[in-house]
C-alpha cells in the first residue's frame, strides 16, 4: 500500500530512462546529464559530422592505424577461424577495414554488432553486406552499458571447433565512461571470451591541451550543436522549455582527471520547467550543466585497465603522430 502511494506520487515519465536521468541530473548539484542523451537521430547525424571536422582528429587517427595495420591485427588475433564482435555499430567504415582483412585471410567472416540503435544496426548491415562480399552481419539490439550478461547465446551462438573471437571496442568510446564503469565494460567483454581470444581497444591518448580543446570546440560550431541537441531532445520528449539561445557550449580540459569536459553554460539566471517530471530548475548565470567527459589516456593507464579486466596486451599501434592508441589485448 505504502509502496503504491510513493510510486504514484512520481510522474510516470520519471520512470522512463530519459525521465529518470533528467530528473537525477537536473536536481543534482552540480547539474549534469549523461552523454547517451545526445544520441537521438539528429545527435547521431551530428556525431557523424563531428568525425569529419578538421579539428576532430580522433576518427582520422584511428582510421590511419586500421588502414595501415588491419592485416597484422587480424593475423595476430587469428589462430583459428575468426569471428568478429563489436560494441557499438557506428557507420561501419573503420570496422570495414578489419572485416576486409578477415575476408582476405579466411574467405568470409561472421560479424556480430551490438548497438542500442536498431536503425544504426540496419544501416551498418546494409552498407557492409553491399560493399564487402563475404561479410555476414548479425545485428544484436542491446544496451551494453547495463551489462552484456543477458546476451547469452545471442552474442556468439555455439562456438565452432577452433573458432577464435575478436571483440572490437574502438573509437575511444571507453573514454566516455567513469573508470569503474569502463573497467566493468572491459570485464563484461572478458566474460564473453575464452583464453586466446582477443579484444581490440581504441583509446584516445593525452596530448597538447589546445589540440584537445579545439577538437571539442570546433570553429563551425558542430560540437556546440551536438551538445545543445541534448536540450532539444529533452524539450521534445519531456515538454521542457529550454531556450537554446540562453546556453553556451563550453569545452574544458580537466588536468587532474585527464579529461575533456563538455558543459552547457547558462547565460542568465533562469528557471526551466520540465512538465513531464513536474520539475522546476533554477539555473544561475554562468552555472553549467555537465554533459560529457571524454577521458584521455596514457599507455600505462590502458595497460592497467586491461590487466585488471583479465587481458594481456599482445600488440599495440599508434598513428604517425602518437595521438591515438590501438591495443590488441589477449584474454588470459
Ligand atoms: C563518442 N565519443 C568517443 C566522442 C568523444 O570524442 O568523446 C563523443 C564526442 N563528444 C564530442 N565530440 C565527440
Amino acid at each position: 500500500m505504502h509502496a503504491t502511494t510513493v510510486l504514484s506520487a512520481l510522474p510516470e515519465a520519471a520512470l522512463t530512462p530519459l525521465g529518470a536521468e533528467v530528473y537525477r541530473g537536473l536536481s543534482a548539484r552540480p547539474r549534469s546529464l549523461s552523454p547517451w542523451i545526445f544520441y537521438d537521430e539528429e545527435g547521431s547525424r551530428l556525431f557523424e559530422a563531428i568525425t569529419e571536422l578538421p579539428e576532430y582528429y580522433v576518427t582520422r587517427c584511428e582510421h590511419e592505424i586500421l588502414a595501415d595495420h588491419a592485416d597484422e591485427i587480424v593475423a595476430a588475433a587469428s589462430g583459428g577461424r575468426l569471428t568478429v564482435c563489436e560494441l557499438g555499430a557506428g557507420s561501419g567504415s573503420k570496422t570495414g577495414l578489419l572485416l576486409q582483412a578477415a575476408v582476405r585471410r579466411q574467405g568470409s567472416v561472421d560479424y556480430r554488432a551490438i548497438d542500442v540503435s536498431a536503425t544504426a544496426l540496419d544501416e551498418a548491415k546494409r552498407n557492409l553486406e553491399r560493399e564487402l562480399p563475404g561479410v555476414a552481419v548479425h545485428p544484436i539490439v542491446a544496451d551494453y552499458t547495463v551489462g552484456l550478461g543477458n546476451l547469452g547465446d545471442r552474442l556468439g551462438g555455439r562456438r565452432q571447433p577452433g573458432e577464435r573471437r575478436l571483440f572490437l571496442y574502438i573509437g575511444s568510446n571507453i573514454g566516455n565512461f567513469e573508470m569503474p564503469q569502463a573497467l566493468q565494460i572491459l570485464r563484461d567483454i572478458r566474460r564473453q571470451l575464452l583464453p586466446g581470444d582477443t579484444l581490440l581497444l581504441g583509446a584516445d591518448l593525452v596530448k597538447d591541451r589546445q589540440i584537445l580543446l579545439d577538437a571539442y570546440d570546433d570553429a563551425a560550431g558542430v560540437t556546440a550543436a551536438f551538445n545543445k541537441n541534448a536540450l532539444t531532445r529533452i524539450n521534445r520528449e519531456l515538454g521542457s522549455n529550454f531556450n537554446l539561445q540562453l546556453f553556451r557550449h563550453r569545452a574544458r580540459w580537466n588536468e587532474e582527471h585527464s579529461r575533456i569536459e563538455m558543459h552547457l553554460e547558462s547565460l542568465i539566471t533562469q528557471i526551466v520547467f520540465v512538465p513531464a517530471l513536474d520539475l522546476q530548475v533554477q539555473l544561475g548565470r554562468a552555472e553549467t550543466i555537465h554533459t560529457e567527459n571524454s577521458y584521455k589516456f596514457t599507455g600505462d593507464q590502458i595497460a592497467g585497465l586491461l590487466d585488471r579486466a583479465g587481458f594481456d596486451i599482445a600488440r599495440q599501434w599508434t598513428d604517425s603522430r602518437g595521438w591515438f592508441g590501438e591495443y590488441l589485448a589477449l584474454a588470459v
